[in-house]
């Protein structure tokens, strides 16, 4: 599987650039001072604080890495980044900053995808990254509470909000749990990030979204309150659900500081085959056909277009199909099983695999079958490494959407005619415009790549025609990378005027002075 962690590339040193539209004026916060440093220093350790400022003068190449995205897309400007190890901590930070109207960004792993972790003017940056402890994981001893008092809570896990997801999914594995999200990222990201953003991925199909699993946070509210509902109940009905607000917040409206969460049991048996499609049009039937006859064990079904998956190879993904059986594929289909039984698993995906290929009008024109654990991954490897062979490509505009799945190709094919008749399509300007994503889930991920970099024209080209294409097919514009701050003048697209009136009302009760994460989600 891909690792990113210790993946946070340099940066290169070029002029802090954004598009006009994402420029909102601050003229309510103040910028840190040396006195702030000061007070700041009565709460860290000195290791805990990097400024710009004096008496710190920390070097602004030890801050580029806070003040740039995983993309290289968003520029920073933040001269001061603070990186706590206590909810205490955190909360005193967060008093100070209040009272001295000093706006904060909540950073995790940096991965995100839409600018939300950056700062837009002089905001200090709260990395999470040294709250890194769990708090409890106790799957035996909860059994026998389960079994002695009818306390149903197996496979609880508390962690603080800056543990790295991979590092947990390792923690919990010999105790023969999984967490309840993969990603790409899981290195890199970090669980509080992943809540803030309500992270989907690759098991939402099975274990459904971070709204269901979490089952408690703790949050620093925007005046420094500690807000404790760090809860290990599996079901409690008193009244607003009020950890669901920071579930997708984007650190709008306090900092997740500790985090609880549902993680399942391993499955016994893990399977996947990779099938190679001759049109889009199969790919429903497919789907269908798919779900109806691995039933409950089918627990992903990821899609991948001709061109991604022509890209992957390129980058040195695969090759995971026979290039001759594949032929003219359009497309690709990553089906995962997770059941109690290898055996039986196998024996239903080959049965599977055979009444596809042998059908009078096959679906599919090839397929492999993982045989061994490091086939298994080298197929998820392929899926996941698309968005860094993205990065390799150039610089990929990111759509992540939600459509019908009847319109998954319809609206790449619109978006790559739309640059082609502007005179943007070829190397001089967007090279490849390519689709893939989570069909179990409607998610479709659209990547058009600025073979030379991001320039205003192609933007101006892509949006808001991306969005009002998508408005037009009922989707949604943002399935699960959030708004950020790419897509504050989007949001309208997908939430009508009362929602987006409602949404500013929550933010104006809970953070009246606008500190936490401003410019970010609401237009
Ligand atoms: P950051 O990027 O640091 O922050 C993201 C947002 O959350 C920001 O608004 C930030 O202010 C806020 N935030 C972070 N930590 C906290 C906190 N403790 N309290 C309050 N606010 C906080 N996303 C998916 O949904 N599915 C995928 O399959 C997926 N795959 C990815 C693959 C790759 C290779 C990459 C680079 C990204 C991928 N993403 C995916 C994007 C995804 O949003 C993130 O990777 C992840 O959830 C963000 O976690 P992070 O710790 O990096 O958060
Ligand atoms: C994925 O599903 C992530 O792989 C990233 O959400 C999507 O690269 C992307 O656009
Ligand atoms: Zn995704």
């Amino acid at each position: 599987m891909l690792s990113l962690r210790h993946a946070i590339r340099p940066v290169a040193s070029r002029c802090a650039r954004r598009w006009a539209h994402n420029i909102p004026s601050f003229s309510h916060l103040n910028a840190v001072t040396e006195e702030d440093l000061a007070q700041f220093s009565k709460i860290l350790a000195p290791t805990s604080i990097l400024s710009t400022l004096p008496p710190n003068s920390t070097s602004p190449d030890d801050l580029a890495s806070y003040n740039e995205d995983w993309m290289g897309k968003y520029h920073g400007q933040a001269n001061t980044v603070l990186r706590p190890r206590t909810t205490q901590q955190v909360s005193e930070i967060v008093k100070w900053c209040a009272k001295r109207r000093i706006g904060i960004v909540p950073q995790g792993g940096n991965t995100g995808l839409v600018g939300g972790g950056i700062s837009l003017q002089k905001e200090i940056v709260l990395s999470l990254g040294a709250m890194s402890k769990v708090r409890s994981f106790d799957p035996v001893s909860v059994l026998y509470r389960r079994v002695k008092y009818g306390y149903p809570t197996p496979g609880i896990l508390v962690a603080d909000a800056g543990c790295i997801l991979e590092s947990l999914s390792e923690y919990i594995a010999p105790h023969n749990h999984i967490m309840p999200l993969d990603l790409g990222a899981k290195g890199s990201c970090q669980i509080g990030g992943n809540i803030s953003t309500n992270a989907g991925g690759l098991r939402l199909l099975r274990y459904g979204s971070l709204h269901g699993t979490v089952l408690g946070l703790e949050v620093v509210l925007p005046d420094g309150t500690i807000l404790d509902q760090l809860s290990t109940l599996r079901k409690d009905n008193t009244g607003y659900d009020l950890k669901q607000l920071f579930i997708g917040g984007e650190g709008t409206l306090g900092v997740v500081t500790g985090v609880s969460i549902l993680t399942p049991p391993a499955p016994q048996a893990s399977n996947n085959i990779f099938l190679a499609l001759p049109h889009f049009d199969n790919v429903l039937p497919l789907y269908q056909t798919v779900k109806r006859q691995l039933g409950e064990i089918m627990s992903a079904f990821e899609y991948i277009d001709r061109t991604a998956y022509d890209m992957g190879l390129s980058h040195g993904l695969g090759p995971v199909l026979n290039a001759d059986e594949v032929g003219n594929s359009q497309c690709f289909v990553l089906v995962e099983t997770s059941g109690g039984n290898q055996t039986h698993d196998e024996e239903k995906l080959t049965g599977l695999l055979e009444s596809l290929l042998s059908a009078d009008k096959p679906l599919i024109n090839t397929g492999v079958l993982s045989q061994s654990p490091s086939q298994f991954a080298s197929l998820w490897a392929f899926r996941e490494g698309l968005t860094e062979c993205c990065q390799k490509e150039g610089k990929p505009y990111k759509y992540d959407v939600s459509v019908p799945l009847a319109d998954f190709q319809k609206v790449v094919d619109a978006i790559r005619e739309r640059m082609i008749s502007k005179g943007l399509y070829g190397d001089h300007a967007i090279s490849k415009v390519m689709g893939y994503g989570h069909v179990g889930d409607g998610n479709l991920h659209m990547n058009v790549i600025a073979k030379h970099g991001y320039r205003p024209e192609l933007e101006e080209a892509l949006e808001p025609f991306i969005y009002e294409l998508v408005a037009s097919h009922k989707g949604s514009v943002s399935a699960e990378h959030g708004i950020g701050s790419m897509k504050t003048h989007a949001l309208h697209y997908s939430k009508s005027d009362v929602s987006i009136e409602l949404m500013r009302k929550i933010k104006q009760v809970i953070d009246p002075l606008n500190i936490m994460n401003p410019g970010k989600v609401l237009p």
